[in-house]
């Protein structure tokens, strides 16, 4: 068999099973082709993509625009790695700081990285600025956080299954209650704090949003204390919640804001590091960087999927979509006992299954979604994320409530 040779479902997994490291436990469905809103499986059979590559696919599988643009630039120019300049980098760096509004930006490639970036940068700003003594600035993080899966990012998790014999840690994290101001304010009364970093939303715990005014207040709190406020929205930015940031929704503009995913509308991996000058400034030649950050395909892409951003209403869209969303999510908790609640923003939305945490009950359903044509993903305490490509139509997404109503309907037989 020649190795492109097309194969089933059971070939393609077991392929995986028996030469990939096992750190996945992926639903059984093996997708080969994408367009928009949609993903059909090997076999041909067709679905609804509700989990958008965790919100990388925002602007929706293979945007002809942001394809055109990678195809371009591939055949000009690739890599020159920074030891060079190119004519894609300045461009791209104009444009998504314009877009975001920020005086300047650190590209890198996966969501860790740029938050390792974010660390390094707020950690240097805390000795160079704030005049904290060496080796013991802290960076404040929140319990049940996701922020990738490097050493120094899971010395920031309580997760059991990301950290257990993964030791020993970085020191330097700080731990605090999600969605506890109070336990923020005590924290902050440490002069060696350099840097809070949250996510505004948090994703992997169960798409949690914290209180109406948490981030408002958490933000006020790190301007008065002199801590820098890290906004990590690799899953919530490019207008997954209904705006363009998350943290629009409490209108403040963080010390340093962390995106990937969606930046490439999931292409490629892209991700940066925004800060103003005051901040950004504390790095030189030499203290970081990246063979791959900001090279021009990249830089061609992201502009393009920031373009399809701006151009397609996304940020409306998700809003509008969002609501009608919950709203039908909300009777089915009435009609049925399966469905406790609904929460989210925008189309970053979950439902909590009514079972015990440890139960199988949200892979069971995501099992039978599949099979009725729509692909979603449990997490964390028995949810089940939702999260759309942010181009579906209305109509789309009344036909995925259906799918979703009936299975669950379905399920409860
Ligand atoms: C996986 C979760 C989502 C993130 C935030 C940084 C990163 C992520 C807020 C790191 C990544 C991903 C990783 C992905 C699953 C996914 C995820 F369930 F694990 F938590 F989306 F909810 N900050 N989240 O959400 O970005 O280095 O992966 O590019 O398979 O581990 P990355």
């Amino acid at each position: 068999m020649s190795v492109l040779e097309k194969m089933s479902s059971e070939e393609a997994i077991a392929l995986e099973e028996k030469y990939g490291a096992q750190n996945y436990h992926p639903l059984p469905v093996v997708l080969s082709k994408g367009e928009g809103v949609y993903v059909w499986d090997v076999e041909g059979k067709k679905y609804y993509d509700f989990l958008s590559a965790y919100s990388a696919v925002n602007q929706g599988h293979c945007h002809p625009k942001i394809i055109n643009a990678l195809k371009s630039q591939a055949e000009n120019l690739t890599l020159t790695s920074r030891a060079f300049y190119n004519d894609m980098l300045g461009k791209y760096e104009k444009y998504v700081t314009e877009f975001f509004g920020f005086d300047k930006v650190l590209p890198m490639n996966t969501g860790a990285e740029a938050v390792e970036t974010a660390i390094k940068l707020a950690r240097k700003w805390g000795y160079e600025k704030k005049g904290i003594h060496t080796n013991q600035a802290k960076i404040v993080v929140c319990q049940n956080n996701f922020h990738g899966r490097t050493i120094t990012i899971i010395s920031a998790s309580n997760d059991p299954v990301a950290t257990e014999n993964f030791g020993p840690f970085t020191p330097g994290m700080v731990s605090i209650r999600y969605n506890d101001i109070n336990a923020l304010q005590e924290v902050l009364q440490d002069e060696n704090v350099a840097a809070f970093l949250v996510e505004p939303i948090q994703g992997e715990a169960g798409v949690y949003v914290p209180d109406e005014n948490y981030i408002r207040e958490a933000y006020e709190l790190c301007k008065t204390n002199n801590v820098l406020f890290i906004a990590d929205e690799v899953q919530t930015g490019v207008a997954r919640t209904g705006k363009l940031l998350a943290i629009d929704h409490a209108n403040i503009k963080p010390d340093i804001l962390i995106l990937g995913k969606a930046l490439s509308g999931g292409v490629f991996p892209v991700s940066a590091v925004l800060a103003n000058n005051e901040v950004m400034e504390v790095i030189r030649p030499g203290n970081h960087g990246s063979t791959f950050g900001g090279n021009p395909l990249a830089c061609a892409v992201a502009i393009a999927a920031l373009e399809v951003v701006k151009e397609e209403n996304l940020a409306e869209n998700a809003e509008s979509l969002g609501k009608l969303f919950r709203s039908e999510m909300e009777k089915l908790v009435d009609q049925t006992d399966l469905v406790r609640l609904v929460r989210g923003k925008g189309l970053l939305n979950a439902i909590v299954i009514n079972d015990a945490e440890d139960s199988s009950t949200a892979w069971d359903i995501c099992m039978l979604l599949k099979e009725n044509g729509l692909l979603a993903k449990p997490t964390h305490g028995n949810i089940i994320r939702f999260a759309p490509p942010l181009v579906m139509t209305k109509d789309e997404l009344l036909d995925c409530v259906s799918i979703i109503s009936k299975t669950i309907k379905q399920f409860e037989k």
